[in-house]
């Protein structure tokens, strides 16, 4: 399909591809660091107000308002304060924040001291997942190339204020990408989520005001203070400012990371030029995950919807931390969704008893159905089991500590209110009706 998609100018993403990029020379040859010395200028309550301003929302998957969030972090409080930027990327179908660390470090590091200045804080902790082994490398290195320069240490960019930042690898748990488990990692303990409230602006890491912030968030914002606030409001819709990254993977022409507007449709995506291309010749849209495996699957009909916190809502689903799966007609739902659950079965901390008991009972059933053995009762059950760790709709008022239990559920009821007629197609036909192709373009 030719170009229609309304044409935006890469922030994040402008300098990905070019030769060395990754270095400080590189960066500041774009004006980097400038918006540094324009926030330092200010005064840390009215940087605040910018990214309020700016409608920045937080790019991890929840899409929290990032100027409110630092709002939070109480003024008066005699602890120290902390920035944990969360780059445990680990989200099946989410692979964008890993480009920002590889291609253009410098760009989070310098939303990390804007951000620290802004909230008081002198101790950033970038928590990485453990095998973003390059990631971390090229990374650490900008770290270091920041302090030789002066942007981080004793006096940042000459003022007197210090900000130290150091790097910390996890070791491989999806659940320390969730906000009070990373804090937990990082304090030297197992990764098992804290009940909220408190939030960490209050109660965070060794107890004091914590922001965790995502990668992307922070590289988002120095483009605030380069551009102003307004301006970069208006790149997006009212609640939602500036541009996003998203992560097209599955049966598409063109799978890849791509910068989009707010306005940019799921269909758009799929078969822009300047995106997806569409799909391989003979293949079908059948369905699409809009924002990481966490979110509610989409139909072939339903992607007429902007790649929006409050468009995809609208829809019963989230844009979450960006990864669009596409899947084509030759995939078998109930081998996808199977797929899905033994992901969450496999990441739950075991903590709270409907998804330690629920995920591996979804992944039982699930394999029950697929391998032709369904009876039933079975669908129900499931559509039950997924039930009592979160029901659906809303979002997000699942009965579990963390939102991995919603994560685990909403899947299965998506896929069931959709594509009913698959499982039970499995389970007339004792046999999966896509035979034994594997997985289908979901694999
Ligand atoms: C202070 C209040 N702070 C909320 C803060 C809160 C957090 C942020 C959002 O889940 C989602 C989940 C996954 N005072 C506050 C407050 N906050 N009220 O705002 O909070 P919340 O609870 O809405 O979400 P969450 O627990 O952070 C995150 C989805 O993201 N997801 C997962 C992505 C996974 C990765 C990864 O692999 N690393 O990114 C994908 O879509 O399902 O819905 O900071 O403290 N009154
Ligand atoms: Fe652990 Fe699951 Fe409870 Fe989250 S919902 S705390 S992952 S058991």
């Amino acid at each position: 399909m030719a170009s229609t998609a309304k044409t935006i100018e890469p922030i994040i993403s402008a300098a990905w591809g070019k030769p060395q990029s990754w270095t400080l020379d590189s960066y500041r040859k774009r004006g980097g660091y400038e918006a540094l010395k324009k926030a330092l200028q200010m005064e840390p309550a009215a940087i605040i107000d910018e990214v309020k301003k700016s409608n920045l929302r937080g790019r991890g998957g929840a899409g929290f308002p990032t100027g409110l969030k630092w709002s939070f972090v109480p003024k008066d409080s005699p602890k120290p304060k902390y920035l944990a930027v969360n780059g445990d990327e680990s989200e099946p179908g989410t692979f964008k924040d890993r480009y920002i660390l590889e291609d253009d470090p410098h760009m989070m590091l310098e939303g990390i001291a804007i951000a620290s200045y802004a909230l008081g804080v002198h101790t950033c902790y970038v928590y990485l997942r453990g095998e973003f082994k390059f990631p971390a490398e090229r990374t650490q290195a900008a770290i270091d190339e920041a302090y030789k320069a002066g942007i981080f240490g004793k006096k940042v960019l000459g003022k007197d204020y210090e900000l130290n930042c150091y790097l910390v690898r996890g070791a491989g748990a999806y659940i320390c990408g969730e906000e009070t488990a990373l804090l937990e990692s990082l304090e030297g303990k197992k990764g098992w989520p804290r009940l909220k409230p408190p939030f960490p602006a209050v109660v965070g890491l060794f107890g004091c005001p914590t922001v965790v912030n995502n990668v992307e968030t922070l590289a988002s914002v120095p483009a605030i203070f380069q551009q102003g606030a307004e301006a970069y409001a208006k790149l997006g819709t009212d609640k939602s400012g500036g541009t996003r990254l998203v992560c097209l993977s599955g049966t598409v022409n063109r799978p890849g990371v791509y910068e989009v507007s707010m306005f940019t449709t799921l269909s758009e995506l799929i078969f822009d030029d300047k995106y997806g291309r569409g799909m391989p010749a003979g293949r079908k849209v059948k369905a699409v995950i809009p924002g990481g495996s966490s979110a509610p699957v989409l139909g072939a009909d339903e992607l007429d919807v902007a790649m929006e916190f409050e468009a995809l809502k609208v829809k019963q689903t989230m844009a979450g931390s960006g990864g669009v799966i596409v899947m084509d007609d030759t995939t078998c739902m109930v081998r996808s969704l199977w797929r899905v659950a033994r992901f969450y079965a496999e990441e739950s901390c075991g903590q709270c008893t409907p998804c330690r008991e629920g995920t591996p009972w979804q992944t039982r059933l699930l394999r029950k159905i697929e391998e032709g053995r369904g009876e039933p009762g079975d669908i129900d059950m499931l559509s039950n089991v997924a039930s009592s760790i979160a029901p659906y709709p809303p979002i997000g008022l699942g009965n579990t500590i963390c939102a991995l239990g919603d994560a685990a559920a909403l899947p299965t009821h998506s896929f069931l209110m959709r594509f009913r007629d698959e499982f039970e197609a499995h389970i007339r036909e004792h046999r999966c009706p896509f035979g034994d192709k594997p997985w289908g373009s979901f694999g």
